[in-house]
């Protein structure tokens, strides 16, 4: 499905700077830049890109820029449509001169993400490829860009493809053993669907899905970061977790308990892991005012944290301020960590505290190797190897169709257990059939596209 536009975009950000890329994609794209290049273009069809160096020659006839131009015929290009790249100098005025003549000879400016959207539309890439695409650009740390190339991978998709196959497979034949027995409830050649049966193999289905959701939750991680809170009582040596793994003096240290009035924060990448820290006020029954406002602080960062590091102090006592901080803790996902090691240990932990394996560091000599090991099995236990074999799904959208699809079998089993008719639920089978396609990219609609897309940048 070739597109009726020509779109144009500058695919660098605009700045001054070297050079400059401005794209065009669509079908007038030849015709266009024949107006106001001065050197001939190759000829339809070429299977691959040419460069051509030559001038941009304005309405006056004069030379706005000297630019290498590397062309693509259809499909030979990302689009898939002729698609022309023009490499100029960096002037914003030369670059805004050049996109005037493109507009003012038939191309309109692309929205976000339009021209990886042609690609999709031609074919070129699914939308898992696609959204792929933005999670490279956007990949906050070297791990992340291995998992979008992961993700773009044939191999991968090929993997996923299967997946989808087989579950799908396992569906349809519920779905086909039902109408069977609705239809022809005398032919005996096709096996009677009970309800135990249909709710066993929809177990099996939950749980390849339910995989699926997890590791593709984990694999989000990387993407998106996660947000800890260094939580404990006062002079643990809070603040000085946080600088050591900074490894810069952000946050004030002092011997002084209390020094930590306002939260600081600072990003840390854990193996790949960004980790977006907030290193909070010790929490105690505060007399002075302003302690006390940093105490709420620090307690609303540890309700908004995913992951807490709850610090206890070796050279300390086991005390009643450590409680009401491990009154807070124990519910949420919590590393326990024992803090100043190199001095001599006064701390004996109950049983509790114990069964949940705390580590030991020493946050003044940057002693930390544990806790980063602690965290990456804390937060991506069953991934593995990034490069794992399985495939996952990084993007918000897939998720939340993943889950939606698991919450549908959800429904459809609680009414096999009571015992609901399966001719009655047939119906809901087909739901669950048409959530598979959209997760799969196969099928999709207008209103998911304008969202996956409009995450894209601009020219992309
Ligand atoms: N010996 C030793 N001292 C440490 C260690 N970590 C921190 N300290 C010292 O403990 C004292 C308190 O450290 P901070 O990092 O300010 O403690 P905090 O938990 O942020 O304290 P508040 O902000 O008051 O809640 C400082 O004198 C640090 O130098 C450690 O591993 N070993
Ligand atoms: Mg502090």
């Amino acid at each position: 499905m070739f597109s009726e536009k020509t779109i144009t975009a500058l695919v660098t950000i605009p700045i001054t700077q070297n050079v400059a890329l401005i794209r065009i994609s669509g079908p007038k794209t030849y015709n266009l830049i024949s107006k106001f290049f001065d050197h001939s273009l190759p000829k339809y069809p070429q299977k691959k890109s040419q460069l051509v160096f030559g001038n941009i020659i304005n309405h006056n006839k004069e030379i706005i820029d000297q630019v290498l131009l590397l062309c693509f015929y259809k499909p030979h290009s990302f689009t898939g449509e002729d698609v022309i790249e023009i490499s100029c100098h960096g002037n914003l005025f030369i670059v805004n001169q050049i996109l005037q003549l493109i507009l003012e000879n038939g191309a309109e400016l692309a929205r976000e993400g339009e021209f990886t959207k042609q690609a999709f539309f031609n074919g070129k890439l699914n939308l898992i490829q696609a959204q792929a695409i933005n999670d490279l650009i956007r990949a906050p740390t070297l791990s992340a860009s291995k998992l979008a190339l992961h993700n773009l991978s044939p191999q991968t998709q090929k993997k996923f493809d299967k997946l989808i196959e087989k579950i799908t497979d396992k569906l349809l034949k519920i779905i086909a053993t039902i109408e069977v027995n609705i239809d022809y409830p005398e032919y005996d050649g096709v096996e009677l669907l009970t309800s135990k049966k249909a709710l066993n193999r929809l177990q099996e289905i939950k749980q390849e899905l339910g995989k699926l959701l997890s590791l593709s939750r984990q694999v989000k991680v990387y993407q998106e970061g996660v947000k800890v809170a260094i939580v404990g009582k006062p002079n643990v040596g809070k603040s000085t977790l946080l600088n050591s793994l900074l490894q810069e003096e952000k946050a004030i240290v002092s011997p002084l308990a209390g020094t930590t009035r306002d939260v600081v924060e600072g990003k840390y990448n854990l193996k790949g892991i960004p980790l977006i820290l907030s290193d909070t006020a010790g929490i105690r029954g505060a007399k002075n005012i302003v302690e006390k406002i940093g105490v709420s602080r620090s307690q609303e960062v540890l309700e908004k944290a995913e992951l807490i590091f709850f610090l206890l102090d070796n050279s300390q006592i086991w005390s009643k301020e450590d409680i009401k901080v491990w009154k807070l803790v124990k519910n949420k996902k919590t590393v326990i960590i024992i803090n100043k090691i190199d001095l001599k240990k006064k701390l004996k932990l109950p049983n509790e505290i114990l069964a949940k394996n705390p580590i030991s560091i020493n946050a003044k000599n940057g002693e930390i190797k544990d806790l980063e090991t602690r965290v990456e099995q804390l937060l991506v236990k069953d991934l593995g190897n990034i490069h794992s074999p399985y495939p996952f799904l990084s993007q918000s959208w897939q998720q939340s169709k993943l889950q939606e699809l698991i919450k549908q079998i959800d429904e459809i089993t609680q009414a096999l257990q009571q015992e609901i008719p399966l001719d009655i639920i047939s119906g809901d089978f087909q739901i669950v059939f048409h959530l598979l396609k959209e997760l799969s990219g196969k099928e999709y609609n207008g209103k998911l596209l304008d969202i996956i897309f409009s995450e894209f940048c601009l020219g992309k």
